[in-house]
């Protein structure tokens, strides 16, 4: 009994905002296996549909704290319930393409909310850590082969305006507040829970929905940006292991691969056995069905930025020295993930 309320006392608070999200589904069940006890702290409304925590099995494990990014009396509410020692901040309109049409919201939500979570720690509980979602998108048309913690930040678009500012603010109250508020710089990291937004589950998801004869075409923007696409599951270690460390620091998360979206395209047909090939050029260029000569893909304008980032491609070996982290998971184990999350999706509706 003694040893049991002893370990109880011992269990670690952490709030892990943008907890329905895809990081923060996975975030949460690591911080579980840990034995943290978690407050997912979200937006009532992600609750209507909070499929990704039902998939882990974690929806009973997690307590639940209504919280908005834009509301500073909501984050004040957490410092007042309760002794925070880790605070991971993932919530964000996380949609760069959605930036371009709801700028000052990105700006706020993605932005400006980072400096009112750190005054509150800062005010309130200033022993608690800070986990920052940071992003490879703060580099934007960068000119470096490999992107590291020091490579100059030139973003492309409001998300990633906004994300800088939150970037530079966790550096600036760590400096002048001696904070333990770190940044995690992560490249792209998909999984079977990403969002449907995002391009590559748009296209795991199409193509086998048109495997399955479900779906006869889709269309896509720009095929011939680069990415450095890891596996969320393993980049949310990475964000524990930073707030384990002696002193707070920024760290590089990603793979140090990059491939285009053309290429993750066929690297999907190949593992669905569909033959396929690319015709054209600019908007005209089109993939083809070579067995049933039916056009699966096209090109559509619709899906293009006002400015893109080219080309992203990072450095892990800070965190591979500091944090002894590096990924786990290639590029065709995260393809079959989610053609097979995809697949089973499929026939779990058939039946
Ligand atoms: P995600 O799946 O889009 O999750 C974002 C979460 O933020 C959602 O749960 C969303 O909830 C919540 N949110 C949005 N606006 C909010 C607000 N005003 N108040 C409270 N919650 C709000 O994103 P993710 O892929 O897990 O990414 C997690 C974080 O890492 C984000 O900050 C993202 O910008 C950053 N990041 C992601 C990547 C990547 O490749 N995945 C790479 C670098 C950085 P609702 O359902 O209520 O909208
Ligand atoms: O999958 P995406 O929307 O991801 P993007 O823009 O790289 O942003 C993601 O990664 C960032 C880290 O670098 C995160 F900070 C951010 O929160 C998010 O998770 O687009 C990837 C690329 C872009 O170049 C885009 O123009 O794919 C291109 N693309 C081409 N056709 C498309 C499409 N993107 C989307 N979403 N949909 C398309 O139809």
């Amino acid at each position: 009994m003694v040893t049991k309320s002893k370990n109880k006392m011992k269990k670690k608070t952490a709030i892990v905002t943008g907890s329905t999200g895809q990081d923060g589904s996975y975030l949460c069940d690591f911080l579980l296996k840990k034995n943290y006890r978690v407050i997912a702290a979200d937006r009532r409304s992600a609750r209507g549909n909070n499929w990704r925590h039902e998939y882990l099995q974690i929806q009973n494990k997690v307590k639940y704290e209504d919280f908005d990014l834009t509301d500073i009396n909501s984050i004040l509410r957490l410092f007042k319930i309760y002794k925070i020692d880790e605070f991971y901040n993932l919530a964000a309109q996380s949609f760069v393409g959605s930036s371009f049409k709801v700028p000052l919201v990105t700006c706020d939500v993605t932005g400006m909310s980072v400096l009112r979570i750190l005054d509150m720690i800062k005010n309130y509980q200033p022993k608690t850590k800070f986990y920052q979602a940071s992003s490879s998108e703060m580099f934007g048309k960068t000119s470096t082969k490999l992107q590291d913690e020091n490579t100059t930040l030139y973003p492309r678009s409001p998300y990633g305006v906004a994300k800088v500012f939150g970037h530079l603010i966790t550096k600036n109250y760590r400096e002048s507040y001696n904070l333990f508020a770190c940044s995690g710089i992560l490249f792209n990291h998909e999984s079977p829970l990403r969002g449907e937004e995002f391009v590559t589950k748009k296209i795991v998801e199409n193509l086998v929905k048109i495997k399955l004869n479900k779906l006869n075409f889709f269309e896509l923007g720009n095929i011939y940006s680069k990415r450095d696409w890891g596996y969320a599951k393993d980049y949310v270690e990475a964000m524990w292991k930073m707030l384990q460390q002696k002193k707070p620091n920024d760290y590089v998360i990603c793979t140090s691969k990059e491939y285009s979206i053309k290429s993750f395209v066929n690297l999907v047909c190949k593992k669905l056995k569909i033959n396929t090939r690319w015709t054209g050029k600019g908007l005209n260029e089109k993939l083809i069905d070579l067995d049933k000569g039916k056009i699966l893909i096209k090109i559509s304008k619709k899906y293009y930025r006002p400015a893109e980032v080219d080309y992203l491609r990072g450095s892990y070996k800070k965190a591979y020295k500091n944090l002894k982290w590096k990924p786990k998971t290639n590029l065709n184990n995260l393809i079959s993930k989610m053609i097979n999350f995809e697949l089973s999706k499929n026939s779990n509706f058939i039946n």
